[in-house]
């Protein structure tokens, strides 16, 4: 299936369903066929999972054109580009991580819609991507090092950003990073298999940053890092610090960011960026030693 859609909880399910107005859902949890009698509409096609077995809440959609599921329901989508490859709506139940469990290879994807009155954004990620992006927040400089984030850390990210610009960009930059942070915690879910720790010296030019990452789910962000000039071009050098700052919060990330060496605000701020992407592509990647368990004592992360 070239695209699907996929969600473990009922409830958002029928909000799907009464959004899209278009289709009709038989619903017996007692049975393997429950899904038998969803009626495909006009942009809908369905099939059960085969993955799910006789869990029965977990139900992957097909989407042919015009409609995919955002927080609220489903919204009109531009184009079958647009549509994600998968979507967790909301982080995965108990039993959608049993059903996903079972895969050979569970996609570690996400999308996150966020709205308030300051900022419009989604974000969609996959972890296991080739970095590609389509990154669009209205704010230039900021495009230019979310593009160095998914090239650099490999993971694929399409990222669209409305803000209140006649302020000034922080709201837009700030709560990207909160929404991009969501996006990767809903992606890893348990985080089982993975290497949870990344690292990283990237030099450009004369700036030299460091990032020393865990993804323990314990934010805290260490900034050690003077960017000499106010401005890059139009932008606030300050909202580096801010992106970074709720990146961590909501990624549940231990992030540390050092400068070594560096006077160019341009190059210290991009060689941040692509410091953390590269230490993120190795925190997030399969550890083929160990694919089965989460890496923690705890046994929880
Ligand atoms: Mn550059």
């Amino acid at each position: 299936m070239p695209h699907i859609l996929g969600f473990g909880d009922v409830e958002l399910q029928q909000q799907v369903i009464l959004a899209a107005g278009r289709v009709k859902l038989g619903v017996n949890f007692a049975q393997r066929d429950l899904f038998g009698d969803f009626v495909g509409g006009a942009g809908f096609a369905a099939d059960l999972d085969e993955n799910a077995g006789g869990h029965g809440l977990t139900l992957l959609v097909e989407l042919r054109a015009g409609w995919h599921a955002g927080r609220a329901g489903a919204i009109p989508c531009n184009s079958l580009q647009r549509l994600p490859r998968l979507v967790w709506i909301n982080p995965p139940c108990p039993v959608y991580k049993r059903a996903c469990s079972k895969r050979n290879s569970p996609m570690r994807t996400a999308l996150i819609s966020r709205k308030t009155a300051e900022t419009d954004i989604s974000v969609e990620v996959n972890l296991d991507g080739t970095g590609q992006y389509d990154n669009k927040t209205g704010v230039g400089f900021f495009d230019h090092m979310l593009d160095q984030l998914a090239r650099h850390s490999l993971i694929d990210m399409t990222i669209s950003a409305k803000g209140d610009y006649h302020i000034d960009d922080h709201h837009t930059v700030e709560d990207t990073g909160i929404a991009l942070g969501q996006a990767l915690t809903q992606a890893l879910g348990d985080k089982k298999g993975i290497r949870r720790y990344g690292e990283c010296h990237l030099p450009m030019d004369d700036a030299q940053v460091r990032c020393a990452l865990d993804l323990s789910g314990r934010p805290f962000l260490i900034w050690n890092v003077d960017l000499p000039t106010p401005k890059i071009g139009a932008f606030d050098t300050e909202l580096v610090r801010e992106f970074f700052q709720a990146l961590s919060t909501h990624g549940g990330i231990t992030l540390h960011i050092d400068q070594l060496h560096g006077f160019n605000s341009h190059h210290i701020a991009e060689a941040a960026f692509k410091a953390v992407a590269r230490a993120l592509r190795l925190a997030v990647e399969t550890d083929p030693r160990k694919t089965d368990a989460i890496p923690s004592t705890k046994g929880a992360l």
